[in-house]
């Protein structure tokens, strides 16, 4: 029995807004979750997957004007223009309420509204904030109970407290000229219309971890980021924790469940995954920085998931999954995307649910001929995944030594380098560049400036966000060091010229070993970078004269970079830091 007053009441309003035919409780027993699988598949919303193969796994096929996130269409609604800032979309709160509400409005006729009360990290742990996601979407819900701690438990966390997020999903008639991804920070509410995809609808994640969390943290003295988190176990049993923000699309999930290359293996270093894709980060009592993962499973890109790239996260899908956009294997009843082997299924339904031809695929445009979506996803629950942290369930976190920022870049940024100070730690991060990848709607492999990997998710001013950091460094009394890295340079051909995967270890040693002060860099004019030989490439087929290329800082195109730069701050506007500015300056100085 609910008795919260706020919750009924906000429940009810909605309710009258929407005109569901039902409201339905989801109280996280798996009773229920089954029965909701069970007419799921009755509807053709989902499709059981073979029992054998993939217990518990589950296919299901978005609109296909709906695969990926709407960064057009999602809007911070503050009250005040300048406090969502000049890189968010803007909209006034009446306005976005009124116009939204006419979207709503009897949006859930003949449907039936489930109430799905969430936490985000441990339930009752101090750390935690709870939400209330109310959608007229099973699959939603199904996601949701992956992706989020749900359940019963959640409202007697709460008690009689209106310190919840309300966010209220539709997909009325997918319209994706109506769609709509609406955050009012100031009424801790999130309005969703319109879509039925991952970061759009699963409000606990993006929306609310990210967009709502940051404003939060930013008010509150914490952190959200875009961030994954990983251990390194060294060989004497010793664990050092890393986080490290990525755009989408761009080596979270991978670089968080990265197992060690053959030679490090051997000596018994190990990696263990706290989180994929969300960090929640405060100052401890000790004076570090601690973080948690919000989440309690992964929503991670399925296309290029194979037995040598990820085989931890190949594993934690093999059950108790939900595929959204792959390829339906028919004569197996299983699933295949583009890069798991190379043996397409010869009887096959492409992601649009439509009979396909393996024969037919196109490297150069892969959205018409994939069998699988580009941003085809697997939603997979934390506890299958076999190197999970066993800190994962404690509330305090873990202690982070090193910040990685990252991001694809074929030329200018080098493998590896260090910040000389957080402020420093700061400007690298804030001056971040990516190709976009297919998470997003819109062009692939344009390079963009994309902060902390936070642009599409900061929900306030971006000025403001940086300033958030440099305060967050004054009282953090041992900060982790910050570092940027880069994966994805390329060869004249456009080969990727780091092996990547699990080879990126040999890169977080140099890092760790950096953050104990155990091995030298040269100071350039973007910071450390590390002596060639300090890489280990024992075992790869890669001479020190590819690393020493990979390490090159080619000072023409940092020149470039840097008139980017300053374009792209004048874009920001007038709430960047002065801080920003002097690096900037002393960047461009140093050039020469
Ligand atoms: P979101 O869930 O969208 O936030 O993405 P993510 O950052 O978790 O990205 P993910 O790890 O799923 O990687 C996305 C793509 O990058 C996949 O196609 C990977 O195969 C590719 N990728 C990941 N790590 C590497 C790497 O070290 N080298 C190369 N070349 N590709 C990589
Ligand atoms: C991302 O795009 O960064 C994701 C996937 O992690 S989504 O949840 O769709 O935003
Ligand atoms: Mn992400």
């Amino acid at each position: 029995m609910v008795t919260n007053k706020h919750v009924l009441s906000w429940v009810e309003e909605m309710a009258a807004l929407t005109c569901p035919d039902k409201i339905v409780w989801i109280d996280g027993t798996e009773e229920q979750a089954e029965a909701l699988r069970a007419e799921a598949c009755s509807t053709g919303e989902m499709i059981k997957l073979n029992e054998e193969k993939l217990p518990g796994c589950y296919l299901h096929h978005t609109a296909i004007n709906d695969v990926a996130r709407v960064e057009h269409r999602t809007f911070i609604c503050t009250s005040k223009k300048e406090d969502a800032g000049t890189i968010n979309n803007w909209m006034d709160p009446a306005e976005c309420y009124e116009k939204l509400g006419k979207l709503y409005k009897g949006s859930m006729k003949g449907r039936t509204m489930y109430v799905i009360p969430y936490s985000m990290g441990i339930v009752g742990s101090d750390f935690a904030k709870y939400g209330i996601e109310l959608t007229d979407s099973i699959y939603v819900v199904l996601n949701m109970l992956i992706m989020t701690r749900v359940g019963t438990n959640v409202l007697e966390a709460l008690g009689d407290s209106d310190d919840y997020i309300k966010g209220l999903h539709a997909k009325a008639d997918l319209d994706e000229e109506n769609r709509y991804i609406c955050h009012f920070p100031e009424d801790n509410t999130i309005w969703s219309v319109n879509s039925g995809y991952g970061g759009n609808v699963l409000l606990g994640k993006k929306c609310f971890a990210l967009r709502i969390a940051s404003y939060l943290g930013r008010k509150e003295g914490w952190m959200a980021e875009h961030m994954l988190i990983l251990g390194v176990e060294y060989p004497n049993g010793e664990v050092k924790y890393i986080s490290a923000a990525f755009p989408s699309a761009c080596g979270k999930t991978n670089l968080a469940m990265l197992i060690p290359p053959e030679v490090l293996k051997k000596e018994g270093y190990k990696v263990w995954c706290v989180g994929d894709d969300i960090a929640w980060l405060r100052v401890g009592a000790d004076g570090r920085l601690w973080a948690v993962n919000p989440e309690n499973g992964f929503f991670g890109v399925a296309p290029g998931t194979n037995e040598k790239s990820n085989p931890n996260a190949l594993y934690t899908c093999l059950k108790d999954t939900i595929f959204t956009n792959v390829c339906h294997n028919l004569d197996e009843n299983t699933v295949w995307w583009e890069g798991l082997d190379n043996n397409p299924p010869a009887n096959a339904k492409n992601w649009r649910n439509e009979d396909w031809d393996y024969r037919t695929y196109d490297k150069a445009n892969k959205v018409q001929t994939a069998g699988a979506h580009p941003n085809s996803r697997f939603t997979a629950k934390a506890i299958n995944c076999p190197c999970l942290s066993k800190e994962f369930n404690n509330p305090a976190g873990v202690p982070i030594s090193a910040i990685v920022f990252g991001g694809r870049r074929a030329k200018t940024a080098p493998l590896v380098y260090q910040s000389t100070s957080w402020q420093h730690g700061t400007f690298v991060g804030s001056i971040m560049a990516s190709e976009t990848t297919a998470a997003a709607a819109g062009a692939v492999g344009v390079v963009r400036r994309d902060p902390m990997a936070m642009r599409p998710f900061t929900g306030y001013d971006m000025g403001d966000y940086f300033a958030h950091w440099l305060n967050m460094g004054k009282n953090i009394p041992n900060a982790p060091k910050i570092f940027h890295v880069n994966w994805f340079r390329t060869d004249a051909e456009g080969n990727f010229i780091w092996p990547g995967f699990g080879d990126n270890m040999r890169v977080l040693l140099w890092i760790l070993a950096r953050c104990e002060g155990t091995v030298d860099a040269d100071l350039t004019a973007i910071g450390y970078v590390p002596k060639a030989e300090d890489i280990n490439i024992e075992g790869l087929d890669i001479t020190i004269d590819t690393i020493r290329d990979l390490l090159s800082v080619d000072v023409e195109s940092w020149k470039e970079d840097v008139e980017n730069i300053k374009a792209f701050y004048a874009q920001i506007g007038e709430r960047v830091p002065a801080e920003m500015y002097e690096e900037l300056a002393a960047l461009e100085a140093r050039l020469g």
